[in-house]
């Protein structure tokens, strides 16, 4: 049973040259990529994307700092789409992530950490909704 993922190559990571890195590994592993877009959010969408965040202290940072350059959105398509991608990309806390993830390779700070992918085939449908309204 084939799912969707949205993943977001955040300004960090854009900014760092880590865009075919992290489309290498989505590709290595084999994940399909059916969807794939550079832009640069606006607040309004940044806040439906987070809006689970919205009551946390770090809201505001999180926000200014999604919306602070392009980014690349994508969809991704394969079987357990979600957790395999989230498998890659390692655990929120960079420090905590293993060497060979994305995170663990490439980041040190919670509040930039290279990559996004959603937590659920549910938040994935949300997410897919809110960055590519007329594609699935
Ligand atoms: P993401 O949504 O970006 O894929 O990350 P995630 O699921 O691993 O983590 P989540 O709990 O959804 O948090 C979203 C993003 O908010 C920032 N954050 N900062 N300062 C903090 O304590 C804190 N906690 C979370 C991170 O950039 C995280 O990716
Ligand atoms: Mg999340």
């Amino acid at each position: 049973m084939s799912e969707r993922t949205l993943v977001l190559i955040k300004p960090d990571g854009v900014r760092r040259g880590l865009i075919g890195d992290v489309i290498g590994r989505i590709e290595r592993k084999g994940l399909k990529i059916v969807a794939m877009d550079l832009r640069t959010l606006d607040a309004e969408t940044a806040k439906a994307h987070y809006a689970e965040h919205s009551e946390r202290p770090f809201f505001g940072e999180l926000v200014e700092f999604i919306t602070g350059g392009p980014l690349v959105a994508l969809v991704l398509e394969g079987p357990r789409a979600v957790e395999a991608f989230r498998a890659l990309a390692g655990l929120t806390d960079p420090v905590k992530s293993a060497p060979g993830t994305i995170r663990g390779d490439h980041a040190l700070e919670i509040g930039e950490n290279v990559v996004h992918g959603s937590d659920s085939p549910e938040s994935a449908a949300r997410e897919i909704k809110i960055f590519f309204p007329d594609r699935f």
